[in-house]
């Protein structure tokens, strides 16, 4: 496909006025692709926008994903007036997306920012986890019946542990003889993954609208202050447990490494990451916590790495169909770099129970 060709003539579907001057691929994110294109409007001033392909496999329904989208997005700018919004752009029959044959794209407005996908700045974690935290009170009065299950059963454990199962059973590449050690460690530690599942199955801990994403690359930040500016890659948008979005993004900004970084001995949970995170997201949620959603913060780190491990592993063994790879043993380096950070946090369960009882302390004497 031409590139250039196709991103002028999809901005044009979304009705951007002006001058087409070139794109470039913005390289975050495994399973959607994003450019970044340039315009030079009437008026002779540089715009750019965003467009995104989504990936129609992993998101088998995606009008219903942008239905989920709109208004979430709606309902968060309605609370953020005068402050920066994610919008998205409409064709001329006021469609937040184009389909053309296998593609489906859209269009949103370009907020100058900075990510960052490691950290070092323990006020940058702490301002993610208030970002993510708010995120969470904004839709908080938000009615969850109105949402599609973007992907059904996305954090459902013991749901990605079958999908392992029929996985290795099918072995399609020829790849589960390699795997065994991984595939060993990962059914050894089934029950203690499963343990966030398994207590919302039997009605311990309550359902909320969440992120289901919460990788400290999805906050875009003010390069001036470092202060949150939005959240971004709402496609997982559902109903779901707090645990999931804190889990998640202590999986990834508290690792001592990248998530896909090769040398796996090196994987770790870093404590005070950790804290910093912990200190932000429950700063703004502490209040409205259940005692069971508490307890289970930091078991929820643990158990989001594990399943993330046995869907880069499924993955792995299918051949890659799900997750964009950048070289061809890419999932079996994240899943064992997932494995060793989450056999890490095994090892530091307790001191990360005790940090969350202490955040939440903190931020009930605050407010
Ligand atoms: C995918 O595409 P991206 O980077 O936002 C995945 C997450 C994983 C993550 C691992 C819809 O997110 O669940 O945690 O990769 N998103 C989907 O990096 O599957
Ligand atoms: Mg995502």
């Amino acid at each position: 496909m031409d590139m250039n060709k196709k991103l002028a003539q999809v901005s044009k579907l979304f009705c951007i006025e002006g001058t087409f001057v070139g794109y470039r691929t913005i390289q975050v994110g495994n399973v959607n692709k994003t450019y970044e294109v340039r315009f030079i409007l009437p008026n002779g001033k540089p715009k750019s926008f965003l467009i995104q392909n989504v990936n129609t496999y992993a998101f088998r329904n995606p009008v219903q994903l942008m239905e989920n989208i709109d208004k979430v997005t709606e309902h968060i700018r309605s609370k953020k007036t005068g402050k920066i919004a994610l919008h998205f752009h409409h064709t001329a029959d006021r469609k937040t997306y184009v389909i053309d044959g296998k593609n489906f794209w859209r269009m949103i407005n370009f907020i100058p920012s900075v990510t960052y996908s490691s950290v070092i700045d323990q006020q940058v974690v702490c301002n993610a986890g208030k970002a993510f935290g708010e995120f969470q009170m904004q839709l908080s009065d938000f009615d969850i019946t109105q949402l599609y299950e973007t992907i059904p059963g996305f954090h459902n454990t013991r749901q990605r542990y079958e999908q392992l199962r029929q996985a290795i059973a099918a072995d399609p590449v020829g790849r589960v003889a390699e795997v065994q050690e991984d595939i060993a460690y990962l059914l050894s530690v089934e029950d203690l993954a499963c343990k966030l599942t398994d207590l919302f199955n039997e009605g311990k801990l309550p359902l909320r609208v969440t992120h289901n994403d919460t990788k400290i690359n999805n906050v875009l930040f003010n390069p001036d202050d470092n202060t949150a500016l939005v959240v971004i890659d709402l496609d997982t948008v559902m109903p779901g447990l707090v645990g999931h979005d804190f889990g998640d993004a202590i999986r990834f900004a508290a690792n001592k490494v990248s998530e896909d970084f090769p040398g796996y001995e090196k994987a770790g949970v870093d404590l005070e990451v950790f804290r910093s995170f912990a200190e932000g997201f429950l700063e703004m949620t502490a209040d409205t916590l259940t005692p069971a959603e508490i307890d289970t913060l930091a078991l929820s780190c643990f158990t989001l790495t594990a399943e993330l491990s046995t869907r880069f592993l499924a993955d792995y063994i299918l051949g890659d169909p799900y997750f964009n790879i950048k070289y061809e043993e890419h999932n079996l380096v994240r899943t064992r770099c997932q494995i060793a950070l989450a056999k890490d946090m095994q090892l530091h369960m307790a001191e990360m129970e005790q940090i969350v009882r202490q955040c939440v302390e903190h931020a009930k004497a605050k407010s």
